[in-house]
């Protein structure tokens, strides 16, 4: 049997989540409210040591991390296989899905934060959720909650991750101007693990970031038209961004950040 720990709106579980409809396998769900700091119960950090979703439970045996889970997926359950066969677009796909942890993941954060998770906790002082989160064992964790769910948006710190997404958009760029998918010929964990900055950039109404990039754009509308991405998808009633908070991002409107940037 398999089992899933994992949250509606966390991008890292809707990377288990599309692999698992990839492969059109069964699973029974059991969801840890990121909102309501579930993932800090001793139950839970028993399963997740980091205190982070998603986690998967096969038949008893424990795994965390999304990108180690979906490759045990993938060799438990090779049908339809989601590695390259070539060694060397393995490789490809290791250093995209590797760039989607080290990097692209904490390109959404600061504006995930600023821009959703912030509605959450609004009126919260910075003492009231150190307290929430005193049982976080990642301590930079601990810091985000704090400085980045309390007080105004911090305007900075989203334009300096819009940046960071405009890089990683540019690297996505020129990669599928040379093949179709991101490690090569076929669609690989490498697509479902990037998949997971779509469905955030788009649910932060960043999609205009996109704009001049055609390879890009053309890989997305084959990657929405997957049923496990639609499948997958977070629940549609999360919070969005509001108008007012993504307005001083977009071109024209006032500090134009995205058309100055390179
Ligand atoms: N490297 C981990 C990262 C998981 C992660 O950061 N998950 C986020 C949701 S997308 C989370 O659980 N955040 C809650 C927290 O840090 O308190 C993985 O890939 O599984």
């Amino acid at each position: 049997m398999l089992e899933l720990y994992h949250d509606a709106d966390s991008i890292m579980s809707f990377k288990v989540r599309f692999c698992l409809a990839e492969k059109n396998l069964d699973w029974q769900s059991h969801r840890i409210v990121l909102g309501k700091f579930e993932n800090l119960s001793p139950q839970y950090l028993a399963l997740n040591p980091n205190g982070v979703v998603p986690t998967l439970v096969h038949d008893g045996t424990v795994i965390t991390e999304s990108t180690v889970i979906n490759e045990y997926i993938d060799e438990v359950f090779p049908d339809p296989p989601l590695k390259p066969e070539l060694a060397v677009d393995r490789a490809r796909m290791r250093i995209w899905t590797k760039y989607q942890d080290d990097v692209i993941h904490h390109s959404v954060r600061p504006a995930t934060f600023q821009l959703m998770i912030k509605q959450r906790f609004k009126g919260l002082s910075e003492q009231e959720m150190d307290r929430k989160v005193a049982r976080h064992p990642m301590p930079e964790r601990r810091k985000a909650y704090r400085e980045w769910t309390t007080g105004p948006v911090d305007t900075a710190a989203v334009s300096a991750a819009i940046k960071q997404m405009q890089t990683i958009i540019a690297r996505m760029e020129a990669s599928l101007s040379v093949s179709p998918w991101l490690a090569g010929g076929t669609f690989s964990l490498a697509d479902v693990a990037v998949a997971t900055f779509v469905d955030r950039v788009d649910h932060l109404l960043f999609g205009l970031l996109w704009e001049e990039h055609p390879h890009v754009q053309d890989w997305i509308g084959r990657i929405k038209s997957r049923k496990a991405f639609d499948v997958a998808s977070p629940d549609p009633r999360l919070p969005r961004p509001d108008d007012n908070d993504v307005a001083p991002f977009i071109p024209g409107k006032e500090s134009g950040i995205l058309e100055s940037s390179t």
